[in-house]
């Protein structure tokens, strides 16, 4: 190991071998401090020839390789293992945005460039990069690609998959396969990018990539609602996009107990309604698109049927980023409670509220005041079934029910044909559950793949597949 770290050193700078105790601890650790791991060392390269440098010099000593972005995932995906053999490496020095072609629609940045900056660099030629995540201040495009990220603007613009055109990626022989194509169709064989895309850092490093930029949408409505039901919050979409269409870009759930908390955290309740499910709309469209009409006329024809119970609407931007905090908040504000069992689950959308009536049965019987802070993108059909603990359960002991009560909610959702993980991935957290609930058909397709991509199994061990 001493003969490695001595080449990665040469081969990056002294300085950029991270070895001491103090040095690699923000990088052992997930930012909850649910996963934590002991890091060999962490390299930190500052371009694809030092990436590449540093994967030729691992894969030669039989070494693996645990990239990190911004490390603000939720499945342990960047945290290597406790036994001390595996190298963390962190992207953060790959910052360049490459070059913006406003005319042709794309960006090309590196695989450490924070989302913020993305969205930033896209503003700075009037275009949109309509990835939004309540991470986006720290987490990494590199990260957004190889945990194909989602969020709040996945209705209408889809999932980080539907936003990369091109790749660069460094194999985990060292080889780098440039994939930085801007093309809109290419045909020619199996498309590599996307099977890189989601990932997890398992089959290669991603970085840089194309990304995809859309017309800015300075236009934008925003709404709290209060809702008599989840069976509301689904038959609202249809009637949403009926007077929205493409420029229905957000519908967001938040149950009562969520907004109670972020409330209590100091933010702002706007709505002086005893409803039990609230939720987040926004249409947005070019400058003087009529979104706060079609906003109004389908928020009237909603309170008509009986979708919407009451309903306020931004009138200022200040306004807009409160009503978005009530959203964006909860994840955050929920760790005031203590540990939190996380669940990212899908289901199709007309079997959510089936989804929750079941779960707030079976997980009361499993443990009596279990407190379920329930919230997510609705309209995808993503709910973020969380659970705190009961007031009088130690955090630990609570802890101790994860894989019990987690079966329940999985179970669940397997039986509406829903998947276990919607939008975070599996990392180490999650692999061998998502295992449980796919054909061996399929696990056998993703092993071969793995297989035939990285052969020697260096590439994020544990991760993904378990
Ligand atoms: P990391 O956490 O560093 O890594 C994540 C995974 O990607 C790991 O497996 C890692 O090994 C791998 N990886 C990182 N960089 C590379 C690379 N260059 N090449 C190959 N593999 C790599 N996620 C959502 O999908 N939707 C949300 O709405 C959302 N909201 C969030 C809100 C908050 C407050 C927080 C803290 C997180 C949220 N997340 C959300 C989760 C997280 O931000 C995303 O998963 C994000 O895409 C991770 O980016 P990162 O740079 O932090 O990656
Ligand atoms: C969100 O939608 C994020 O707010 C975070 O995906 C969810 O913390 C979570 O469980
Ligand atoms: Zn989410």
């Amino acid at each position: 190991m001493t003969d490695l770290l001595s080449a990665l050193r040469d081969a990056i700078g002294d300085e950029h071998v991270l070895t001491e105790e103090a040095d690699i601890s923000p990088y052992a650790a997930d930012w909850r401090g649910a996963y934590r791991g002991t890091p060999l060392a962490v390299a930190r390269p500052s371009s694809t020839n030092e990436v590449a440098a540093v994967v030729r010099l691992a894969h030669e000593a039989g070494v693996a390789i645990v990239p990190q972005g911004g490390n603000t995932g939720m499945c342990g995906g960047a945290i290597p293992s406790g036994d001390g053999s595996q190298i963390v490496l962190s992207l953060g020095r790959l910052r360049a945005i490459r070059s913006v072609d406003a005319a042709g629609g794309t960006i090309t940045v590196e695989a450490g460039v924070v989302l913020a900056e993305v969205q930033t660099a896209a503003a700075a030629v009037d275009r949109l990069f309509p990835l939004s995540l309540g991470s986006e201040g720290s987490c990494t495009v590199g990260g957004n690609i190889a945990t194909n990220a989602g969020g709040t603007a996945v209705l209408r613009y889809g999932m980080m998959r539907s936003l990369v055109l091109g790749l660069e990626v460094v194999l985990p022989d060292g080889r780098v396969w440039d994939g930085l194509r801007s093309l809109r169709k290419d045909n020619t064989g199996y498309d590599l990018t996307q099977l890189y895309i989601g990932a997890e850092g398992t089959l290669g490093i991603v970085t840089a990539a194309v990304l995809t930029l859309h017309p800015a949408t300075p236009a934008r409505a925003t709404a709290w609602v209060a809702l008599p039901s989840v069976a509301a919050a689904a038959s609202l979409l249809p009637l949403l996009r009926e007077y929205a269409a493409e420029r229905l870009t957000t519908w967001e759930l938040v149950a009562r107990p969520a907004l109670d908390l972020v409330v209590d955290a100091g933010l702002q309740d706007p709505l002086a309604s005893d409803a039990e499910w609230f939720g987040l709309i926004e249409l947005a469209g070019p400058f003087g698109a009529s979104v706060d009409d079609d906003l109004e006329r389908a928020l009237g024809a909603a309170v008509e049927q009986g979708l919407v119970l009451d309903a306020a609407i931004a009138g200022s931007p200040a306004q807009r980023a409160g009503l978005w905090a009530l959203r964006e908040r909860v994840s955050e504000a929920q760790e005031s409670l203590g540990p939190t069992i996380k669940h990212d689950v899908s289901v199709p959308i007309t079997s959510l509220d089936e989804l929750v009536a079941d779960l707030g049965v079976s997980l009361a019987d499993a443990l009596p005041g279990i407190r379920p802070i329930i919230y997510g993108h609705v309209g995808d059909g993503n709910l973020h079934y969380n659970l705190s603990r009961p007031v009088d359960l130690d955090g630990a002991d609570f802890v101790a029910h994860t894989d019990a009560l987690s079966k329940i909610v999985h179970d669940a959702t397997a039986a509406l044909g829903g998947s276990i993980s919607a939008e975070h991935g599996l990392g180490s957290g999650k692999a061998a559950a998502a295992a449980a609930y796919k054909s061996e058909v399929e696990v056998d397709l993703m092993r071969a793949v793995k297989d035939a991509l990285d052969p020697a199994g260096l590439m994020n061990p544990g991760k993904v597949l378990s």
